[in-house]
């Protein structure tokens, strides 16, 4: 835990994967051993949607995933359930503004690692006033990971974040490849998060390691 807090947020989020079970074409935690070995620099566990895991299943999977990344120094975040978080000792959380509001939750976790989901300057403002460590942005491309997602963005609101002085660190999220993640750390994200690029990729250990380059050659 204190080598992950010394590690910059920056560069944990180059790369940041997310994972539940709904996701996979292939046993999750194959799948996320392979993306570890590909160069992911920070997981997130989101176990929603069709299928999803409860109660007790879903805490023993967490666990199992938790203890993939802590083999290999590899943070470990939950998104949206604080109660699981605090339960297993996750290294961070990641709330959207449909969820607990980000002060409340500060309190809740102390200092682990707060990500907030934001789409405007106001959000973002709140965000960052109650503490949020980054800032997730998104959907920049089209998604259909995200059953409610809001219409894809591109980038202009990373651009007008960083034009009006933000210095938070930002991850862009939703439709992201290799292909696609140079121009939004261009624009002025600190990396790029995913799901369907290395979870439904036929090797995603390869997956991982050219959304790696695509992310260090355009930092
Ligand atoms: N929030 C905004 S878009 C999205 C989330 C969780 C889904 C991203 O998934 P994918 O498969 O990388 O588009
Ligand atoms: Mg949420």
């Amino acid at each position: 835990m204190d080598r992950i807090k010394q590690d910059p947020l920056r560069e944990l989020l180059r790369v940041y994967f997310i994972l539940g079970s709904p996701n996979c074409l292939q046993a999750p935690e194959v799948v996320l051993e392979a993306a570890i070995k590909g160069g992911i620099t920070l997981f997130q566990f989101r176990e929603k949607g069709k299928g999803c895991l409860q109660g007790e299943e879903k805490l023993n999977f967490a666990k199992k995933l938790q203890s993939i990344c802590q083999s290999i120094y590899v943070p470990f975040i939950v998104n949206d359930d604080i109660d699981l978080a605090l339960e297993i000792d996750a290294d961070g959380i990641h709330i959207g503004q449909e969820d607990e509001p980000a002060d409340v939750v500060r309190k809740k976790i102390g200092n682990k690692i707060l990500g907030v989901s934001a789409h405007n300057l106001s959000e973002a403002e709140k965000a960052i006033a109650a503490g949020a460590d980054y800032l997730g942005i998104g959907p920049i491309y089209p998604t259909t990971t995200k059953e409610d997602a809001k219409e894809a963005q591109g980038l202009s609101f990373i651009k007008e974040l960083r034009q009006t002085g933000f210095d938070i660190p930002l991850v862009g999220i939703g439709g992201i490849t290799a292909e696609n993640a140079g121009p939004i750390v261009k624009a002025g994200a600190d990396g790029v998060s995913v799901i369907t690029a290395i979870s439904q990729a036929a090797d995603p250990e390869a997956a991982s390691r050219l959304l790696r380059k695509a992310v260090l050659s355009n930092i």
